[in-house]
């Protein structure tokens, strides 16, 4: 047997040179010096070497294995090193990190939280209730009559098809949140103060100002002797705590089936003070909500004794008073999930 030992050595050199990873190097251990391997092989064919070649090629062979190994150990050590290197690369903490993009509370939460804010500041409690509403809650306990336009299936959903007959309890999608004022009334006795923030539909045709779904936050206040004036001083101090406490306000005679008398109360305009602008349609006044003492037979079908209490209530539009406040002109597009929109407020 000849070996070229020459060439077994420039073919271990190579094969080293291109070894990156730990595998691969065990690899080259198993194959060269393992106990299979080339090294073994050349001692093994020693005995097939006549007694003048023997001392030679076991020479040759001892200055070949140094060299593998001695060749060996270095390239373990250079690829233990370029794997730390790839290790801290990992772990390098000086690199930028992977950005987690901070949201903003949808704009209409932020108007919710606000008013509720300044009403629990007055003593408020913050009460919620079921978006599937009986017509008895929606309507009938709200004064409103069976024959009003609003109770029809085209501006109510009705869960089930309407029972003319009313046989049977009509379920609804709540067209406004006082159905939880009702429910409240029938849980508590006066005093009681409280803010429904909620969901309300009405199927209406979308447009620029309309939305089948939309937010209402109303408030209720029942206590013996509540008067006209707590009802006025209480939404001229909510009003001047939402928009400054510069502004004036004024009352108009209004009509509402569940509180008598009724009104709708404008703010001086807060854009022009009061000069005359598009936003108040030059008339320097902006309708904001509706107010007005709750009507005795509001109180009869929530079961309170004839005469004993007295009641003020009021009711706002949470995308209307959002528009106003930041010159939105569309309400499609507190709905539309647009981020570029949202992360605005
Ligand atoms: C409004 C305007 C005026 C109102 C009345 C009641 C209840 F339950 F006491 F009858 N809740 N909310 C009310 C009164 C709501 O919204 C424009």
């Amino acid at each position: 047997m000849v070996w070229n030992f020459e060439q077994l050595l420039m073919d271990a050199r190579q094969e080293l040179e291109g070894i990156k990873t730990a595998k691969a190097l065990e690899e080259f251990r198993v194959k060269y010096l393992g106990k299979k391997g080339v090294i073994q092989q050349v001692y093994a064919s020693l005995a097939q070497a006549s007694a003048e070649e023997k001392p030679l090629i076991g020479k040759q062979a001892n200055i070949f294995k140094n060299e593998v190994s001695g060749l060996f150990e270095q390239r373990k050590k250079d690829v233990e090193g370029l794997e730390k290197q790839q290790h801290r690369r990992i772990l390098d903490v000086s690199l930028p990190g992977v950005s987690q993009p901070v949201g903003v509370r949808h704009v209409l939460n932020q108007t919710i939280d606000q008013i509720c804010g300044i009403f629990e500041g007055f003593g408020f409690v913050i009460e919620e209730g079921p978006e599937v509403e009986t017509e008895f809650h929606n309507f009938d306990a709200l004064n409103i009559p069976k024959d009003h336009p609003s109770r029809d299936g085209f501006d109510t959903f009705y869960v089930d098809e309407k029972d003319p007959d009313d046989k049977k309890l009509n379920q609804l999608l709540r067209s406004q949140t006082s159905p939880v004022q009702i429910r409240v009334m029938k849980a508590h006795t006066p005093p009681l103060a409280v803010v429904v923030p909620g969901r309300v539909y009405r199927p209406d045709a979308v447009d620029a100002s309309h939305s089948f779904m939309f937010h209402q936050i109303e408030g209720l206040l029942v206590d013996k002797h509540v008067r006209f004036s707590d009802l006025k001083g209480l939404i001229e101090a909510f009003l001047k705590r939402l928009f400054g406490e510069e502004i004036t306000m004024r009352f108009r005679p209004h009509f509402f089936p569940f509180t008598e008398p009724s009104a709708e109360v404008d703010v001086s305009c807060y854009i022009c003070k009061g000069k005359g602008c598009s936003a108040c349609k030059r008339t320097g006044w902006i309708e904001v909500m509706g107010c007005g003492m709750v009507h005795p037979k509001v109180f009869e079908a929530a079961g309170y004794p004839k005469g004993k209490y007295t009641g003020l209530a009021f009711g706002l539009g949470v995308e209307r008073l959002t528009m106003l406040k930041y010159g939105i002109h569309d309400i499609r597009l507190f709905f539309e999930n647009d981020l570029r929109f949202l992360k605005q407020f």
